[in-house]
């Protein structure tokens, strides 16, 4: 469906809404510039193999390669700014008495568009971890590539979560309950290919939410959502706030 095409009926369901969980992937942030892993032509996977940059092995093996991708990837993120969808879903959020924003990004755009409690599923480019016992560390030796903690001298990474590593479990346990919880559910910007995040938006549909995609292209969940709508995040999500802000004034 076009983004200017949200029915009169689906606003006033959502309007019902007490409560709303939104799950954002890379797509939230392409628009700021930021590539996403899997789209055919500009993602990441397009260029670089997962296995060789985002495994404990390939950290492991490489570790080098791997610190210094995530450099570049970090300082890429460093220049980039929130885009109109990041500022529109902060609103919206603030628009329902209960909120919940379920990110698989790692780049904290979310946080810089305002929004305070982000559950990150996967981590943050920002933080920086000790690789042994997973304690933060903000210095290091910056021509060392990958420094090595000042405490034990084993190599620091970045905070993320690679494959094979399991999700941290208070926060992905969050995310659980507020999919289980939620009245709304957008899911906005992701494949829903990479597990356990992807069970979010199926937990959601099954336990009663009204849930809703934001996409321009079909993802392995869409056959399931309430609403598809097949539209940038940061053209639909502005719209889709101005619609709600016209309705509450009605
Ligand atoms: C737009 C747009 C615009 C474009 N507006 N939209 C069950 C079944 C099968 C496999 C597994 C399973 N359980 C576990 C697995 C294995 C694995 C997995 O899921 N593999 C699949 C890929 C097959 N999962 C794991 O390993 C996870 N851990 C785990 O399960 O632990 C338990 C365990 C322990 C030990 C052994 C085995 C299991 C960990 C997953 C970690 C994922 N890490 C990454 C990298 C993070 C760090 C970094 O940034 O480098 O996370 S991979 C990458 O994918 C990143 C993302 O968060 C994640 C999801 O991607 P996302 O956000 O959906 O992006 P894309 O690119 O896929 O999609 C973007 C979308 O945006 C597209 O649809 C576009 O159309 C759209 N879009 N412009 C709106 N303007």
């Amino acid at each position: 469906m076009p983004t200017k095409e949200i029915p009169q009926p689906l606003l006033e369901q959502i309007r019902r809404c007490r409560s709303i969980m939104a799950f954002t992937g890379a797509g939230i942030s392409a628009e700021s510039g930021v590539p996403t892993f899997r789209d055919a032509q500009t993602g990441l996977w397009a260029q670089f193999s997962p296995l060789d940059l985002a495994t404990p092995e390939a950290f492991k093996k490489h570790p080098q390669r791997v610190w210094e991708w995530y450099e570049w990837r970090r300082s890429l993120v460093n220049k980039v700014s929130p885009n109109a969808g990041h500022k529109a879903l902060t609103k919206l959020l603030q628009l329902f008495p209960i909120n919940t924003l379920v990110t698989q990004n790692v780049d904290g755009l979310h946080q810089a568009s305002g929004t305070d409690t982000v559950l990150e599923l996967h981590g943050n480019i920002h933080r920086t971890i000790c690789s042994r016992d997973r304690t933060m560390h903000q210095t290091w030796e910056p021509e060392v590539k990958p420094p090595r903690c000042p405490d034990c001298g084993a190599h620091l990474r970045p905070d993320v979560v690679w494959f094979g590593e399991s999700l941290p479990a208070d926060t992905f346990d969050g995310a659980i309950r507020a999919a289980q919880n939620c009245e709304l559910f957008l899911s906005i910007g992701t494949s829903t290919t990479v597990y356990p995040a992807a069970e979010l938006p199926h937990t959601a549909k099954n336990t009663g939410a009204l849930v809703i995609e934001i996409n321009p292209t079909p993802t392995p969940f869409t056959a399931e959502a309430d609403w598809a709508f097949a539209a940038p995040a940061g053209e639909f999500l502005p719209h889709l706030v101005e619609r709600m802000e016209a309705l509450a004034r009605s």
